[in-house]
């Protein structure tokens, strides 16, 4: 069985034919005659190229996008980070079948891309880099920004990115723009392997003409496959759900892009196993759905960690199982609980040491409902679930409710507030902060694709960026970014592209005066919330001040966008409703008050294990780490 995708070209009788170009004419030309195709659907499999210029692609790169006159659409960047952060959302939102590239000079425009990258492979999303490199010829050594290594000549900034790069490649001559080009697709149309793809690019070679096959140019089609479950993998698995009592799906991010949401419903409704989600999995199921029990893990649901605590089978569906999801090997603790992966990549499927099978999600799942015709959990785990269900609904309409119009918000109100505002077409976007946890326990999703939460790298910065390149996807939807005030001071630089562009996304701006979840999380461990507070410095030398006068809200209007303050917690629905409507980039600022956690949610908290100081004088850390060790012991490895 093959997992990659296969190619065809559409090759004219062309054979013998030669056209001079630069090797960046060549690359550009390339990328705009490369699609995908999955399930008959066709598209561009590189739709655009983000680009920030410097001496290191103005007269590569640059010069061949002019040249292709919009064959490769362009779009100004003002961070390059954050030009991959767009590009994320962009491949996400497509559900991987299309991806965008980000070009950049040499130095640190090329290393700027590297948390990027980064992210982009923790993610199992598609980007395609192209960062300039210093000169292969090296006339003049080194160039402005060349990094020099004494002890080795052929090392730049570069390198920086072949780890957290799925594909890496230094083009130092022309003709080996070829077959680097062809793996890059490969790469990035791959289901198994995708992340981010980096072809690195000497500023000579990019300027440097050569005779091009014309075949390089014709119209290539890279199918991305369903690999269907081996037959006896399947029906092992169907025996392990069929003799299980309180067997659980795990949803995971495979669900979404593998577009397999309503082969999830149908087992989910023939069989009456819960889903519960991750925080890529999440929308897996409408929120409403009987069998959705919502979040798992260290931010999961009171009703979704204890059938995960009690359950003797474990159906992990496109999931990598990372330590929020297993609360740190924590959470899966009955005795003799097995596992059953569904993964399109054997190294997840083999996870947890599970029973294994390897396949898309969609033929997958498709294949087990069949498999299991005739199966339906007892009557009484179902009620169970229902009832636990029923009580954190009730739990989640408490931290919504909002009885003092005039108080300054909660977090959870905020939220609570653009669940009664948005419809199913919205999407909502956020990666670090408070948000992540608060947002995976109470969010109601309620259409596939409007829960987008990157927790794989959870970068600050994402959000913003991000949304421009969700809404460059769904150009019909209303795209949310939910960002904290330190998130929002880390990269705002983008809104500046959202305004130039006209790309209409919204920003709720949650201003709470630094780090109210790592202060949190700081105070567990013994660390008093030392440096997690955005205030002056106080007499004693501590940042224990007033909070600092700083306007975020002036900030964003200064950088182009509709600002609306909203001082109460009466005043959010309006703000957030006419921030909806709003055709122009649309901040909605906020105060908020500084709970940590959701009300009466911290008893259904999950283990997360962050170790605390083994030696520590003071007594906050002493305590820590004896609460520490009593939660280590019950990690458990499962074999
Ligand atoms: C780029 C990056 N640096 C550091 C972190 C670690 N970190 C996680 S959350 C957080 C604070 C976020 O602050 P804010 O956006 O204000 O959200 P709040 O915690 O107040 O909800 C930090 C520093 C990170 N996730 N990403
Ligand atoms: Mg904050």
């Amino acid at each position: 069985m093959t997992t990659h995708a296969t190619t065809a070209t559409t090759v004219a009788a062309t054979a013998g034919a030669t056209r001079r170009r630069t090797v960046a004419q060549a690359l550009v030309e390339f990328l705009a005659h490369q699609y995908t195709e999955r399930d008959g659907r066709r598209r561009r499999l590189v739709a655009a190229c983000w680009g920030i210029f410097g001496h290191g692609n103005v007269a590569g790169i640059g010069q061949a996008l002019l040249e292709s006159e919009g064959a490769l659409p362009y779009l100004q960047g003002r961070n390059e980070q954050a030009m991959v952060h767009a590009a994320v959302g962009y491949a996400r939102q497509c559900d991987r079948l299309s991806a965008h590239a980000v070009t950049t000079s040499i130095g640190p425009g090329a290393t700027n891309l590297v948390t990027g990258a980064a992210l982009a492979t923790v993610n199992r999303l598609p980007v395609l880099l192209l960062p300039g490199d210093a000169f292969a010829t090296r006339p003049a050594d080194p160039v402005l920004q060349q990094l020099e290594v004494p002890g080795a000549g052929d090392v730049s900034v570069n390198d920086a990115l072949r780890p957290v790069s799925r594909y890496f490649d230094r083009v130092h001559r022309p003709e080996a723009l070829i077959p680097a080009a062809l793996q890059a697709m490969r790469v990035l149309a791959d289901p198994v392997e995708a992340g981010a793809v980096t072809l690195a690019l000497p500023q000579d070679v990019q300027a440097e003409a050569y005779e091009w096959p014309e075949e390089f140019f014709a119209d290539r089609t890279w199918y991305v496959p369903r690999p269907a479950p081996d037959a006896g993998a399947l029906a092992e698995a169907a025996r392990l759900v069929r003799a299980a009592e309180r067997p659980l799906i795990v949803a995971g991010g495979g669900v979404h892009h593998s577009e397999a949401e309503d082969a999830l419903r149908a087992l989910a409704d023939a069989t009456g196993i819960p889903v519960a989600s991750t925080q890529a999995g999440k929308g897996s199921l409408r929120h409403d759905h009987p069998a959705d029990v919502g979040g798992i893990g260290h931010t999961g649901t009171a009703v979704a960690d204890e059938l995960a605590r009690t359950a003797d089978l474990v159906i992990g569906v496109g999931t990598r199982y990372t330590d929020f999801t297993t609360a740190s090997a924590t959470l899966f603790a009955a005795p003799g609980v097995r596992f059953a992966n569904l993964n399109i990549a054997s190294f997840d499927a083999h996870k947890l040491a599970a029973h294994s099978v390897v396949a898309d999600a969609r033929t997958g799942l498709e294949a087990l409902t069949a498999a299991l015709a005739g199966h339906r959990v007892s009557g009484s785990y179902e009620a169970e679930y229902a009832a636990g269900k029923a009580r954190w609904e009730a739990l989640v309409d408490r931290a919504f409710a909002a009885p003092e119009p005039a108080a300054r918000p909660s977090q959870s109100q905020v939220i609570g507030a653009l669940d009664a505002v948005v419809g199913d077409e919205d999407i909502v976007i956020n990666a670090a902060g408070s948000l992540p946890g608060d947002l995976h326990k109470l969010w109601r999703a309620r259409s596939r694709r409007q829960y987008h939460l990157e927790y794989g790298y959870s970068c600050m910065g994402y959000e913003i960026p991000a949304a421009i390149g969700v809404r460059l996807a769904a150009p019909e939807r209303p795209v949310w970014a939910l960002v904290g005030d330190g998130t929002y001071l880390m990269m705002p630089t983008e809104i500046v592209t959202a305004v130039q562009e006209g790309i209409a996304i919204k920003v709720v701006l949650i201003q709470n005066h630094g780090y109210a979840s790592i202060g949190g999380l700081s105070e567990s461990v013994g660390g008093e919330r030392f440096g997690t507070a955005y205030r002056f410095r106080a007499a004693d030398g501590t940042y224990t001040g007033a909070p600092l006068p700083v306007d975020l809200a002036a900030n964003a209007a200064s950088l182009g966008m509709d600002v609306i303050r909203v001082r109460a917690v009466g005043e959010l629905r309006g703000a957030l409703t006419t921030a909806r409507a709003a055709k122009h980039p649309t901040c909605v600022y906020v105060e908020t008050e500084t709970a940590d956690t959701v009300p009466g949610a911290p008893e259904a908290q999950a283990w997360w294990d962050v170790p605390v100081a083994e030696t520590a004088t003071r007594p906050a850390a002493v305590e820590a780490r004896a609460e520490y060790d009593r939660r280590a012991a019950a990690r458990r490895r499962q074999l």
